[in-house]
Order: structure tokens, then sequence, then C-alpha cells
């Protein structure tokens, strides 16, 4: 990745494409459904990477990965690394048929989605990945979205694909780890990153990887890996802040009480218990 990138500052998934990059090998073609990403990455001719990209429609990540990875294994180029590098609205929710029929094949490639929980590039709308309580263009504070995040880990999963883990821009050794862990194996690996958006969030954007770091200790997003569907590993074990530091920093949950953070403390600590479960079955 060269500077010169038309990301806003302290963007997530600016920083989280860095460390994709660092893992992946030198031959990697990157397909890009749109997303802020169909910008950051520069008008053509310029591009902010080195390595091929190309630009897809919205819905088409996974689909678009799987053509070229056959047209490369045609041409014999098996080395190459087949990419796809998707927004959480390109992959909970429109991308989701694409994604999921590429996992079902267990095409060779890695789908890596980035995390800023709404549909960013269009103006901050919720999207499947949105928590609730947060405040988007279309879930105004007078109506926040009540519907939790969906669990897109356990719907990749359910395909029993070789590889699924999630990663976080404040863990960069650990997400570079998971990047050569994934291309190294056979199949369909899927990353799920976590990519603070100063923008839409309404945070600083030097507190960007802070917050990315304050999320996985506080167990709102825990770093772990699923191997062929069943065997779970926790990463790092966090501290268990509560989650209030996390929630008070930010803009677009300043409208939430005490009993929203003791509602989402709750499920958080639920959640939390199901993981070390699936860990231990693993
Ligand atoms: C079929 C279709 N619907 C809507 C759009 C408009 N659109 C372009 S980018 C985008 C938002 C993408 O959100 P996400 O995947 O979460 O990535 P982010 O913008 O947050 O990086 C939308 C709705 C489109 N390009 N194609
Ligand atoms: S809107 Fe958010 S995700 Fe998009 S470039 Fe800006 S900081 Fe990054």
């Amino acid at each position: 990745m060269v500077s010169g990138h038309l990301a806003c500052p302290g963007c997530g998934a600016a920083i989280a494409m860095r460390f994709l990059l660092k893992g992946l090998n030198e031959k990697a073609v990157v397909a890009l459904p749109a997303c802020c990403w169909s910008i950051i990455a520069g008008p053509f001719p310029y591009s902010a990477l080195r390595v091929p990209i190309l630009h897809t429609a919205f819905e088409t990540g996974g689909a678009v990965a799987s053509g070229i990875r056959a047209a490369l294994d045609a041409r014999g180029e098996t080395e190459t690394q087949v990419v796809t590098w998707a927004g959480d609205g390109g992959t909970f929710d429109i991308g989701l048929q694409a994604l999921s029929g590429a996992a079902e094949r267990n095409e060779d490639l890695l789908y890596v989605c980035y995390d800023n929980e709404a549909y960013m590039n269009t103006g901050v709308q919720a999207s499947g990945a949105t928590p609730p309580g947060a405040w988007t263009t279309t879930t105004p504070t007078g109506s926040p979205k009540r519907t939790r995040k969906k669990d897109i880990m356990q719907i990749l999963a359910a395909h029993r694909i070789p590889y699924a883990a999630t990663a976080s821009i404040a863990y960069p050794e650990d997400l570079v780890r998971k990047v050569q862990k994934a291309v190294a194996l056979h199949g369909t690996k899927f990353l799920h990153i976590y990519a603070t958006c100063p923008t839409g969030w309404k945070v600083a954007s030097e507190v960007s990887v802070r917050l990315a770091r304050l999320a996985v200790q506080t167990r709102i997003f825990p770093l772990y890996e699923v191997e062929d569907g069943e065997r779970y590993t926790i990463n790092l074990e966090p501290v268990g802040y509560l989650v209030d530091a996390y929630f008070e920093a930010q803009g677009r949950f300043r409208h939430l009480g005490r009993e929203d953070l003791d509602r989402i403390q709750g499920q958080v600590d639920r959640d939390w218990d199901r993981l070390k479960a699936l860990a231990r079955l693993g």
C-alpha cells in the first residue's frame, strides 16, 4: 500500500488493508465490491494498492472471486491468492448469497470483511452488522436499531469452511498471523476484521485504534478462530472491562442511558460465556 489514499483520517478500513497486504504473498488479486474502499484505493488509473484490484458490483464479492480463481487455475496460476475485500453491508447483507455460494463450494479464496458496522460510503445507513442502540441515518436517535448484530461468524462456521477468524486493527500481529494462516490453507477462508470508522461513529480520528482495542478488552469483539466449523480457539482472554467506556466514547451511542448499557452488558456477558463453551467443546 502506498501513501496518498483517499480514506478519512483514522479510518480503520485503511489500517486493516495495510495489515492484510503484509500477510499476503507477492502475487495476489483483490476483488472490491462497492464500499468505502472503492474510493479509498483512488480513481483509475491510480491505485493505493500494489496488487491488481477489480472493482465489482456490491453483491458479487464471493462470485467474482470464484471467477477469478477459476480463470487463474485455468492458466495454471495456482499460487496467486484471490481475495475479496468487502464492507459489512457487502458481506452481512447484500453479498451474503454470493459469499454463501462460494463457501458452500469451498472455493479456494480468502474473503475479508472489514466491519465498520454500517453502510458508510453512502452516508451511514444501518446494516446487518450495526449493533442495537446505534445511531445511523436510518436508525435516528428517536428510533435506534433494536435487532441484534447478525452473527456472521456463526453463519460462516455453519458452512464448515476450513478457517474463519475475527481480527482487529488494534492487534496487528494477530491479524497478520491470521492472514498468513488463512492463505496457507486450501478452500474458503473468512476473516472478520473490526475496523473503526471515526466519521460514522462520531469519534476523533486519533482514538480509532484505542477504541478498537477497547472493543476486544470489553469482550464486545472477541478475537477467535473457528477451524472446519467446529474447533474454536479464543486468541486473547480479555480483562473484561465494563462496556461503559466503549459506549461513552462514541457519538453514535450518546443517547444511551444506564438501563441500555446494563442490558448490553448482559448480552455481552452471555455471548462471551457461549463462546467460551464453544471453545471448550472444540
Ligand atoms: C446494488 C447496489 N445497491 C446500492 C449501492 C450503493 N452503495 C455503494 S457503496 C454502499 C455502502 C457499502 O457499505 P459497506 O459494504 O458496509 O461498506 P462501507 O461503505 O461501510 O465501507 C452502497 C449502499 C450499490 N453500489 N449497488
Ligand atoms: S467513512 Fe469511515 S470507513 Fe469510510 S473512509 Fe471514512 S473513516 Fe473510512
